[in-house]
């Protein structure tokens, strides 16, 4: 063990350092130290109080200003109690008052042996603690995120459709809600594979993500289908934004074997309306009738809440796509 005194009485010094090293340990002794990291290299240090640049006091406020963690003891002289008292406030780990007859040299080396434990203890459950913090962290984001796709799962979804929708009745906000089916998924599974299927879905989530703004939320609702939120946000431009999310997704097929195959999605938006769609049961079920109507007006497209209502009279579906692949 590595132990450094910080003292400007040597003769003090280099007896309590013949004390230690009677022990094993290898001991420096220095009166002006640079309180940096590369006091880390030391285990221990044995800090004296009254020095004339700086007090041990001054030292320990610096090292825990720094975060330089090492255990420390403060020796201090008679009458100065309080002084020690302050130092454990600091985080000294212990004191020893210096007598004249020099006592407190023989306990010495068991009060180090008591702070090093001490600081073992202290760093195995700072450790512990943070790998704990890690975990929940890790755990928090499994029950929000959707496994396969990395992107939110229907759970965080329905909770920050709520929330959303709190706010755009309290603040008397925009808010779009739009539903996302892939066109003959289960083609591609059927006839590629369920690994291919995977990779469909991926591929979608993925450019979903990159496109939409960093407020909005994407997430996987069900099967193949997703669902993006969009606060602050009127139809139209919901709408703008899902046709373009179609159009790069149709665009970039996803490559199985040697074969490039075009994902095709119907999109169905509805937006928040302080009187019909003002829960999200009733938002996400008129955004699903869009998406009804998209996939029967023959796919590869959006349809929004507005779109329903102009077309309400006129419903005789059109000619159905087929897939492409
Ligand atoms: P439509 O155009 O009408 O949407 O037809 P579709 O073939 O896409 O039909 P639907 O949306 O009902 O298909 C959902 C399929 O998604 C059914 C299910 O087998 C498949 N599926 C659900 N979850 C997964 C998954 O995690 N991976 C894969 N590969 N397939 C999945
Ligand atoms: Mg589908």
């Amino acid at each position: 063990m590595k132990i450094l005194i910080i003292d400007d009485n040597k003769h003090h010094a280099e007896l309590a350092a013949k004390r230690l090293e009677q022990e094993g340990w290898k001991v420096t002794i220095t009166d002006d130290p640079k309180i940096d990291e590369t006091l880390l290299k030391y285990h221990f240090i044995l800090l004296d109080y009254s020095m004339p640049r700086q007090t041990g006091i001054d030292i320990l406020k610096q090292l825990k200003e720094r975060d330089i963690r090492i255990p420390v003891i403060l020796m201090t002289g008679h009458g100065n109690e309080l002084i020690a008292s302050e130092a454990i406030k600091l985080g000294a780990y212990d004191y020893l008052i210096k007598d004249t007859k020099l006592i407190y040299l023989d306990r010495l080396p068991s009060v180090v042996r008591e702070a090093k434990s001490k600081h073992e203890l202290i760093e195995t459950n700072r450790f512990l603690i943070q790998e704990l913090r890690r975990t929940n962290d890790r755990l928090q984001r499994l029950t929000l995120i959707d496994e396969m796709t990395g992107i939110y799962n229907y759970r965080f979804l329905s909770r920050q459709l709520s929330t959303e929708i709190k706010r755009a009745t309290r603040y008397d906000k925009a808010l779009c809600v739009c539903l996302i089916d892939i066109d003959f998924f289960k083609q591609i599974n059927d006839q590629f594979g369920h690994p291919s299927g995977d990779l469909a879905l991926k591929t979608v989530a993925t450019i979903l993500n990159e496109t939409v703004r960093s407020v909005d939320f994407v997430g996987r609702y069900a099967g193949d289908e997703f669902l993006i939120i969009f606060p602050d946000t009127d139809l139209n431009d919901a709408q703008r934004l899902c046709e373009r999310l179609v159009d790069r997704v149709y665009k970039n097929p996803i490559l199985i074997g040697s074969k490039r195959v075009s994902i095709s999605l119907s999109v169905g938006c509805a937006d928040y309306d302080s009187q019909t769609r003002n829960t999200a049961d009733s938002l996400v079920e008129a955004a699903d009738r869009c998406l009804y109507a998209a996939k029967s007006s023959g796919r590869n497209t959006v349809k929004s809440i507005q779109d329903l209502e102009r077309t309400t009279s006129s419903s005789e579906p059109s000619e159905q796509l087929q897939p492409s692949f």
